[in-house]
């Protein structure tokens, strides 16, 4: 990257430190920030060598965190939620573009008290605030349904590049952690993770409109690696399918390349997504200059720090 970009004072508050978009070419670039900021291992929530497992290959896949009376009251949420006729109709649901069926639902973690709850969860938020060594605060969280038959792909992308650009979020110190509702199977759209992607920056190209995220969130075009720079960082490693039974916890750094297919199966993949952010990495303005993405998509007036809570669900 070269110095100029990097000083760059795009932002009145924060300098761009990863540029993309914005008549740029596709490049892979260095990674400027750690990924584990965990200052010593000995007070780690997980084995060390998963410490450094993520460090090295940006996600950790853990089974039977839930158990099945923990795992049997958030599948009973994911049907309230997904039967509830006025969150159908609200901003906070994305639709799948041909069937209409719910694609995801946002902000799950303001509005649902079972899921508010499981994202104080210790084995998540102090897990994410061990691993960022910090405060955290969700700076996302969502369903994503990816229904039976008609659940669509999400194509290749670093959150992170979105986050970034779209939402102001200054450095890479924010992870993901996905709970399975449902099986994810091979076959049935899991997520799909290249190991060690997370070292590389993809800048993208394309001018970002103004509400982007209303395409974006149904069937993402922009902010999306070039096939070029796709192909080296898979080149470089390979890709892992994310499987797990119900109750299993996926946690990815905030800029792992990854995706997922469509789902041509019975079997729906429905999986929570809760997106920590260290407090001291709290989003800025956006770096693309267009207007805030909405609250339901990014917490920016609402930043509450985290007390991970140990009492059972
Ligand atoms: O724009 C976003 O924030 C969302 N887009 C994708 C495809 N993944 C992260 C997030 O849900
Ligand atoms: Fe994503």
């Amino acid at each position: 990257m070269d110095t100029e970009s990097l000083f760059s004072t795009q932002n009145s508050n924060s300098k761009d430190a990863y540029p993309s978009r914005g008549g740029r070419k596709a490049a892979l670039v260095e990674r400027l920030d750690p990924v584990a900021y965990a200052p010593n291992l000995n007070q780690s929530p997980v084995a060390p060598a998963l410490v450094e497992q993520y460090q090295n290959q940006g996600f950790l896949i853990l089974e039977d965190v839930f158990d099945a009376r923990e795992i049997e009251v958030f599948q009973r949420e994911l049907e309230t939620v997904c039967n509830d006729p006025q969150l159908k109709d609200s901003e906070k649901t994305i639709t799948e573009p041909d069937s209409g069926s719910i694609r995801s639902v946002f902000q799950i973690h303001q509005f649902n008290p079972i899921f508010k709850r499981l994202a104080a969860d210790v084995r998540l938020a102090g897990l994410a605030q061990f691993l960022l060594n910090d405060q955290v605060y969700i700076h996302q969280s969502r369903l994503n349904y990816k229904p039976g038959f008609v659940g669509k792909e999400f194509y290749w992308h670093s959150d992170f590049e979105t986050w970034h650009v779209e939402d102001g979020m200054p450095r890479m110190r924010a992870l993901s952690i996905s709970i399975t509702l449902t099986e994810n199977y091979e076959f049935n759209g899991p997520l799909m993770l290249i190991p060690g992607s997370h070292k590389r920056y993809a800048v993208c190209e394309g001018e970002t409109p103004e509400g982007h995220y209303k395409a974006s969130l149904k069937k993402q075009e922009l902010g999306v690696p070039s096939d070029k720079s796709l192909s080296s960082l898979v080149n470089q490693s390979e890709i892992v399918t994310a499987t797990g039974k119900p109750g299993s916890l996926i946690l990815f750094d905030c800029n792992l390349m990854h995706g997922s297919n469509g789902n041509i199966t019975p079997f729906p993949r429905s999986n929570l997504f809760f997106v920590y952010n260290a407090l001291s990495n709290r989003i800025v303005e956006p770096f693309c200059g267009n207007a805030p993405r909405p609250e339901h998509i990014c917490s920016r007036t609402h930043i509450e720090p985290i007390e991970p809570k140990v009492k059972p669900l």
